[in-house]
Order: structure tokens, then sequence, then C-alpha cells
């Protein structure tokens, strides 16, 4: 088994907390998106739209997408469950998994692709689509806030997998130079408590 990862890219880093987590270790290769390996021909034969992560079993069988990744090491190795144990809880995990991901993560993601400098040779940078997604993201985090006050972790009492992709976007806030007002007292609650988690430290 091998998972295909880049240092500093919110998804993978999804799926590397994740496993630390559930302390499961999994032999990893690095690539480099900088470098541009991730649209070399070797790897696009297991990523044919060139994205990190990838998890390639012993049989050859290539699991992409971070959620499905983290999906197939939650029911490997359920404890401590992460995707929700009753009815109620997964739906509600998945419910603000997918908010996460959709609404914020894509903003964040979207500013930093469309604004830095750094990401010019990767992508077709459109810099008014940057500002909309900067704004995007800006209203997603006022609302989380909102979403904080009356929830310990994001999708209620118990941390989640919904925390982490949480965690990946508001770090990748930094690079997007996206900033977290000071006002969002909830938030920052939030992140000061997610950050005491050591697997908040993998990058
Ligand atoms: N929905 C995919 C997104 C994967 C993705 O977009 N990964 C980024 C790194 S965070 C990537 O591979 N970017 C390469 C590029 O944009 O060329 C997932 O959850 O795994």
């Amino acid at each position: 088994m091998k998972l295909y990862s880049t240092t500093g890219a919110p998804n993978p880093r999804r799926v590397k907390i994740f496993l630390a987590e559930k302390e499961i270790e999994v032999p990893t290769q690095e690539i480099s998106i900088m470098e541009q390996e991730h649209k070399e021909e070797n790897y696009k034969k297991i990523s044919p739209s060139s994205r990190v992560p990838a998890l390639v079993l012993e049989d050859g069988t290539v699991i992409l997408e971070s959620m499905a990744i983290c999906r197939y090491f939650e029911l490997l190795n359920p404890e401590p469950v992460l995707f929700g144990n009753t009815e109620l809880e997964q739906a509600l995990i998945e419910m603000q998994s997918r908010r996460m991901e959709m609404e914020l993560m894509m903003s964040v993601a979207g500013t930093f692709r469309h604004t830095h400098p750094a990401f010019a040779k990767l992508e077709n940078q459109i810099p008014e689509y940057g500002k909309i997604m900067k704004k995007a993201a800006e209203k997603r985090l006022f609302l989380l806030n909102q979403e904080l006050e009356n929830n310990q972790f994001i999708a209620g009492p118990k941390y989640s997998v919904a925390d982490i992709t949480a965690l990946c976007a508001i770090d990748f806030c930094v690079p997007a130079k996206i900033e977290i007002s000071e006002n969002h007292k909830n938030l920052h609650r939030w992140i000061e408590e997610i950050k005491q988690r050591p697997s908040s430290k993998i990058m």
C-alpha cells in the first residue's frame, strides 16, 4: 500500500491527519506539485487528473479522493470513529464535511489558485475570480463562527472528519492571504482547541 501525498497541500493533509488520529502508518511517497511531478506520465497512470492524494493498494487498485481514502481506513480501522456512530451522527458529519469542503475549502483554494504568484505556472489565473472566491471564503468563515456558537466541534459535540477538513481549509487561509477576523471569537476558540491535537501539526 502506498499513499501519494504533497506536503502542505490541504487535501493530502486531510488524509494524513485522519491517519494520525487513527494511529495508522502508511508508506508515503512525496509528489511535488510545484515541481509538477503530479503531471508526469508515471503519476498520471495513478491519477489521470493529476491530483493528490492517491492511495494504491497491494493489488494495484487506486483510490482517489481524500474522503474516499478516509472512508476506506474508517472501515478497516473503526476506532476512533471519525465519520460518526449513530445514523444521526453520520448524517450530521456528512452534512458538515460536504459544507466544509464545498463551501470553505473550495473558496480558500480558489483564492490561492487564482491570486498566488507561485501558482501562476499551474493555473490559468483569473484574478477577478480569485477576488470573488476570497469574498466567498470570508462570508463562509463569518457563518462558521456563528455555527460554532453552540457547537464544540464542527459537527456537534464530537471531533470528526469535518473538523479535519475545516482545519486544512482554515490553515490554507495563510498562503491564500485570507484573514480570520479577530471578532470571530467562536472560531478562534475552536482553532485553539484543534491546534492542541498533535495531528494538527502534520503538514
Ligand atoms: N477532491 C479531491 C481534490 C484533490 C486536489 O485538488 N488536490 C490538489 C492538492 S490539495 C492537487 O492535486 N492539485 C494539483 C493541481 O492543482 O494541479 C480530493 O479530495 O482529494
